[in-house]
């Protein structure tokens, strides 16, 4: 009899059991449902606050870049750098460019006034007054100071060739180097490629006189084989044979003979010269070149 009845009621208990755990799992689930919806509802409501359309997924925020991202990174930073290089760049060109007058040391002058009997075809009126300043790029000076000379005639009959380039101006005797007749050169080696931008020729002032057959070349080498560049030419009939110039004939002053060289490139300078309306010989007291170092091609 017990054990019949405990084993009713045990069946009733766990019967009883089971409905209850039942229940409770159906409700706990019908919690859960309610929250989520609620949930969902709060969600929908603050985005509708926002203005933000449901459904779509909100754009993830953009970092706000930062001062240094904008100088590196921007179009209108890089604009801006390189405008600024630009700048720069204008200014070291304007800086080199910077033109000043040339300083060109002068020797006395040992006679005054214009000679009017010289009966030299194509002769340049003398000017009458002091040359006007010469303008070349700041920093130009006389790179053919000291520098080593050469010749057409090696042993001058007076003087030496070193006479040439030792910056010594002066008319007087025992002040110029005298080479052997008819067509004769100087070739002075300015050590280095050079942009020359005047050469200035004194051949003798004692006395007024003209030099035929000037001609001023710069070339890269000794042998005036590359590169030669003609910077002037009074050879009118090509008597020297280096071509006709159009420069003309003109008479020697303290002032020496100044030849805009236009700053061509050249590390060696040739002067020739055909004797003169006095003799057959060829005179220099001073050959100046004004020029800065050419740089590197
Ligand atoms: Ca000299």
């Amino acid at each position: 009899m017990l054990k019949r009845y405990f084993r009713a009621n045990g069946v009733l208990l766990l019967s009883g059991l089971l409905v209850l755990s039942l229940m409770f799992m159906t409700c706990s689930q019908e919690t859960a449902e309610q929250q989520q919806s609620q949930q969902q509802t709060e969600q929908m409501s603050q985005q509708s606050e926002q203005g933000e359309t449901p459904g779509e997924a909100p754009e993830p925020e953009q970092p706000e870049p930062t001062e240094s991202a904008e100088e590196t990174s921007s179009p209108q930073a890089q604009q801006q750098a390189q405008a600024q290089q630009q700048q720069a760049g204008a200014q070291a060109s304007q800086q080199e460019q910077q033109m000043a007058p040339l300083n060109i040391e002068l020797p006395k002058a040992m006679f005054v006034g214009t000679p009017t009997n010289m009966n030299v075809p194509n002769l340049q009126k003398p000017r009458g007054e002091p040359r006007p300043p010469f303008m070349a790029p700041v920093g130009t000076e006389n790179v053919a100071l000291e520098q080593p000379v050469s010749s057409s005639d090696p042993m001058p009959i007076i003087g030496e060739l070193t006479m040439v380039t030792d910056g010594d101006k002066s008319a007087a005797d025992g002040h110029y180097v005298e080479l052997g007749p008819f067509q004769q050169q100087v070739t002075i080696d300015l050590g280095a490629m050079q942009n020359i931008y005047a050469v200035v020729l004194w051949h003798f002032h004692k006395q007024p006189r003209v030099y035929f057959d000037v001609i001023v070349q710069a070339a890269d080498d000794p042998d005036f084989i590359e590169n030669v560049q003609t910077i002037f030419n009074n050879d009118h009939d090509n008597s020297s044979g280096l071509g006709v110039g159009d420069d003309m004939n003109y008479v020697e002053t303290n002032e020496g003979k100044l030849i805009d060289a236009k700053g061509v490139r050249g590390r060696y300078v040739r002067c020739y010269s055909n004797g003169n309306n006095s003799n057959d010989l060829n005179h220099y007291i001073e050959v100046a070149v004004f020029g800065k170092p050419a740089p590197a091609m």
